[in-house]
């Protein structure tokens, strides 16, 4: 009975201390899909302060093809939105709706279509804890609606 006991109680004190890890998802690994009504699914992405880094995944959930309905996941400080989104219309899909050298550009991805998915990794050291940033699509006509809040600390 006793050593039943304690099986039993080691076995909820190995629980409870395994669940915590498996319960949340790494919180260094972000998601975001796209559709073709031209929405991200989310309208905040949170980076854990303790990431030295951070990969991102974009998915587009619809069908149309880039040329049409492309999009990317561009990251900036909240100031330089606009900004980067109006560069970005005119570098065009073969620069992926990113100007070359844009230094107000944090991070970014590739501009995909529909049933497509592209992933990103890149350092936080760009980032500060606490900062206001955003992310867009840069696709023309798209930030207006495809934008977030990006939260990092
Ligand atoms: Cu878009």
């Amino acid at each position: 009975m006793t050593v039943m006991r304690k099986t039993l109680a080691a076995a909820v004190l190995v629980g409870a201390l395994v669940a915590p890890l498996y319960a949340h998802a790494d919180p260094c690994k972000l998601e975001i899909s796209g559709n073709d009504q031209m929405q991200y699914d989310k309208h905040e992405l949170w980076i854990n302060g303790a990431c030295t880094e951070v990969t991102l995944t974009l998915r587009h959930a619809g069908k149309l093809p880039k040329e049409a309905m492309g999009h990317n996941w561009v990251l900036v400080n909240a100031k330089d939105l606009e900004a980067v989104a109006n560069a970005g219309m005119a570098a065009g899909l073969q620069n992926d709706y990113v100007a070359a050298g844009d230094k107000r550009v944090l991070a970014h991805t590739k501009t995909i279509g529909g049933g497509e998915t592209t992933s990103i990794t890149f350092p936080t050291a760009a980032l500060q804890k606490g900062g206001a940033y955003k992310y867009l699509c840069t696709f023309p006509g798209h930030h207006a609606l495809m934008q977030g809040t990006l939260k990092f600390g």
